[in-house]
């Protein structure tokens, strides 16, 4: 039996010392409210066991995991549990290595992987995943990470976003969202289980053919995709985040827009409407089906509104309004962009409400056509 104070020091020894853990079994990092489970690295293809990522409101993810393809290869291969394998985990931290994936001779691996609490209810997952090239020639290699979020049950996900984000919220669960974003990713992919999933285990070479927009309501799963050319000799790291949100972001359309010679004017955003605690990210509002060549006005407020100017129907509150003026291109295209800062979670659960206008003399008020009202309430971690 120990003495108080030996256990004492037993326990510290244990939570301050990286602990070798075998690949055949999942491991846990926490920091604070949140949590991410790895679980056994499988030895096939394909993921075996469920992965977890929870910041305190619920676990959102089913699986996650990274692929890769040297040029020549035939197909995508999974980072396997093989014989060399090793994981060391420590508090919000673990580290997988590959001495030499795959028995090729070519590559090393390391896959680093932390945990990060950004409030109550948030925080994110951030994997460096590093390919030394062991050879004197360069190494043209894809990487492949691949994220499966249940955000309240698999089935009732709805996806939005653009090349580098993928965020994910449940169609009925009013508190949980999530978001899957990468830097630097080529290609990206979102699809319904298990399409995404079998591009990267079936036995033909598969590139991700590109997503934006929204997907849903279904059974979210995504992947992106990063065409690599490593140095002789040398090293090259790609860069993911797997978050949990604290607060749960929505796109919602109002009102009806007014006719002009190119039809009625459009509007949507690249995705939602998100802020993140790792930088500054843009936000795009895009206008479609405006008059060509035309002075265009995106308006935004914090405010809804429904009032008449020079027969326009302004659909944002004039009081707290911001205008931005451009020109719109041949096709009778804009866009916006907002640059969102990094201080969580000052935007969460902030509306904001925008509107296109356009001068359009073939409008029925000879002065303007407009689009619906876009509501973007938005989300944080
Ligand atoms: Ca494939
Ligand atoms: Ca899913």
């Amino acid at each position: 039996m120990r003495s108080p104070i030996n256990s004492i020091l037993f326990i510290a020894a244990m939570t301050a010392v990286p602990v070798s853990a075998q690949v055949g079994s999942a491991v846990t990092i926490t920091n604070g409210n949140v949590t991410y489970t790895q679980g056994a690295i499988a030895t096939g293809e394909t993921p075996g066991v469920a992965e977890v990522l929870n910041g305190s409101g619920g676990d959102i993810l089913y699986q996650h995991w990274w692929w890769f393809r040297v040029a020549g290869d035939t197909r995508e291969f999974s980072f396997k549990a093989d014989a060399n394998a090793t994981r060391v985990a420590s508090g919000s931290s673990m580290t997988t290595t590959w001495p030499d994936v795959d028995s090729r001779g070519v590559f090393s691996a390391t896959l680093q992987q932390d945990v990060f609490s950004t409030g109550a209810t948030s925080g994110y997952l951030r994997e460096i995943m590093t390919i030394q090239n062991l050879t004197a020639n360069p190494l043209a290699i894809d990487l492949f990470a691949y994220t499966d979020f249940d955000v309240a049950g698999a089935g009732t996900d709805l996806a939005r976003g653009n090349l580098s984000s993928q965020g994910v919220i449940d169609q009925t669960n009013t508190v949980l969202s999530a978001e899957f974003f990468g830097l630097g990713n080529t290609g990206n992919q979102v699809g319904a289980f298990a399409t995404v999933r079998t591009l990267l285990t079936n036995t033909a070479v598969d590139n991700l053919a590109g997503w934006n927009g929204s997907f849903g309501a279904g059974d979210y799963t995504g992947a992106m995709q990063w065409t690599l050319m490593v140095p002789a000799n040398g090293s090259a790291s790609v860069l993911d985040f797997l978050a949990t949100m604290a607060c749960r972001p929505q796109l919602t359309g109002y009102g009806a827009g007014g006719a002009g010679v190119s039809g009625v004017p459009t509007i949507n955003t690249d995705g939602y409407l998100l802020q993140n605690a790792i930088g500054p990210r843009p936000a795009t509002i895009g206008l479609g089906n405006g008059a060509p060549n035309a002075l265009a006005a995106c308006l935004l407020s914090l405010n809804q509104g429904n009032s008449t100017l020079l027969g326009i129907n302004i659909l944002v509150d004039l009081g707290t309004m911001d205008a931005a003026f451009t020109l719109t291109d041949p096709t009778g295209a804009a866009s916006r962009v907002l640059n969102i800062p990094p201080t969580p979670p000052a935007l969460c659960g902030i509306n904001l409400f925008s509107q296109w206008l356009v001068s359009d003399t073939a409008a029925a008020n000879g002065v303007a056509s407009w689009s619906a009202g876009l509501q973007m309430l938005s989300g944080g971690w």
